[in-house]
């Protein structure tokens, strides 16, 4: 039964929608929709984010710093002027929740990473908690409520830059977070553990973060693409339709350190000769291999010295497929070239595993009702893969997961020129808004 000036429209689902007349897509005078007013100052709530970083210099917010906790205080803010109730988790992630109509039904749980690689962007993150936030805003304003209560969740450490840790936040709402890791020690020797209780967690009550399966009926995630699809295809913003698996290693080459001037070439255990050949192998190997990716990000000669021969040499590698029985073939091969590598040339190679997640693929019904906002809102659906890796992936242990990409110039991110327009920040926001209507059965 329908109120005056409101209208019923069929959701993707059979349950339909009553949606008042101020209908978000419907336009406020000289086409002005409603997301327009909700996000108008996304961009400028972006820069506020950046600013919050370890560099005067460039952007970089590592997990449990003193700027991971300024910006949680900063989001915290506009999550209850969003009208959400907010509290942090037993990982540190920063949460909200708006109530739906039936307290009894699952949650929608939106999301994305406070933060970010070393010398970042500002999008890789802030982009989705912004737009989760402007989705429950949107709907506050209207006083509207869907059926299903949503969550919004802030993670707390998606990149794994301090303790190569990664998805730490949402692995521990998924209930799979990695307890070996708390004694893993950052650059400044500080291990997880204690940054976390520095940070005022109680490492004996993480298992406390975990939800329970029933507990979502989804997540969705609004991320920058990272790519160059959605500019060549002339879109602002796209479904996604899996994310690619990936393996993160720490090597260490191990040779003899010696004078740089007298020992004879052949006589030489160079760890950083072993090490660079390795890291062309890393380099070969992807190359060998369809839609593999292999990169070596850090690489470090202990005690280097221009006139050492390097006897120690630790590295990083990281390596992904679209299919993960062709990454774990590749990562194979790679283990074997380093083992003969390591033999030639007389240096010990040791490789230590850091991370390790199959790829996952979007359920088919949120890319579906993704794909049919995006007709709502006069898109032309589009979906593609991710090789990046997202929290999504993480959270797919306990529920259905799906993202929105938003196009990002030149497809640039993980660098300070990543850039995104206002007019896409918005179609992100305004088309998870969307979304989390077709899917949570809205109510006036
Ligand atoms: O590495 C990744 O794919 C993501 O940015 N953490
Ligand atoms: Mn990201
Ligand atoms: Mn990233």
């Amino acid at each position: 039964m329908t109120e005056k000036n409101t209208f019923v429209r069929m959701a993707s689902d059979p349950a339909s929608l009553i949606i008042s007349s101020e209908d978000e897509n419907a336009t406020m005078g000289d086409g002005v929709t409603h997301q327009d007013n909700v996000s108008a100052d996304i961009m400028d709530r972006l820069d506020r984010m950046a600013e919050i970083s370890e560099s005067k210099k460039h952007l970089t917010r590592r997990c449990f710093t003193p700027q991971h906790r300024q910006v949680i205080t900063l989001v915290s803010g506009w999550m209850r002027d969003a009208g959400m109730k907010v509290w942090e988790d037993a990982t540190g992630n920063l949460m909200g929740r708006y109530e739906g109509t039936d307290d009894k039904a699952p949650a929608i749980l939106l999301g994305s990473h406070l933060d970010s690689v070393v010398k970042a962007g500002k999008y890789d993150g802030p982009l989705g908690i912004l737009a989760a936030i402007d989705c429950v805003k949107a709907l506050n304003i209207r006083n509207a409520r869907l059926k299903n209560p949503i969550e919004v969740a802030c993670f707390t450490d998606e990149e794994g830059v301090r303790f190569q840790s990664t998805y730490l936040g949402s692995r521990g709402i998924a209930g799979t977070f990695d307890f070996n890791l708390l004694n893993r020690a950052d650059k400044d020797d500080i291990t997880l553990a204690e940054a976390m209780t520095d940070f005022g967690l109680d490492t004996d009550r993480i298992g406390e973060a975990a939800r329970q399966k029933g507990d979502f009926l989804c997540y969705l995630e609004v991320h920058i693409e990272q790519g160059p699809v959605l500019e060549s295809e002339d879109l602002a913003v796209c479904a996604v339709t899996a994310i690619a698996g990936a393996d993160r290693m720490t090597v260490t080459a191990t040779g003899k350190a010696g004078h740089a001037g007298t020992v004879p070439m052949g006589a030489r255990q160079d760890a950083l000769a072993a090490a660079a050949e390795c890291v062309l192998t890393v380099e070969e190997v992807a190359a060998a291999h369809p839609y593999a990716v292999g990169t070596v990000g850090q690489i470090e000669a202990e005690h280097g010295a221009t006139n050492v021969i390097p006897g120690k040499v630790v590295f990083s590698v990281d390596f992904r497929a679209a299919d993960d029985a062709v990454r774990r073939e590749a990562v194979n091969d790679l283990t074997k070239r380093f083992e003969d590598i390591a033999n030639r040339r007389n240096v010990d190679i040791v490789l230590e595993q850091s991370h390790s997640a199959d790829g996952v693929t979007s359920a088919p019904w949120i890319v579906d009702a993704i794909e049919d906002a995006m007709t709502d809102l006069g898109h032309r659906p589009f979906k593609l893969p991710s090789g990046a890796g997202h929290d999504a992936a993480a959270l797919a242990e306990i529920t259905d997961v799906g993202m929105i990409f938003v196009r990002c110039k030149d497809g640039i991110s993980h660098n300070p020129d990543e850039s995104i327009t206002r007019e896409d920040a918005i179609a992100g926001a305004e088309l998870l808004l969307r979304t989390v209507e077709r899917i949570g059965g809205l109510e006036t």
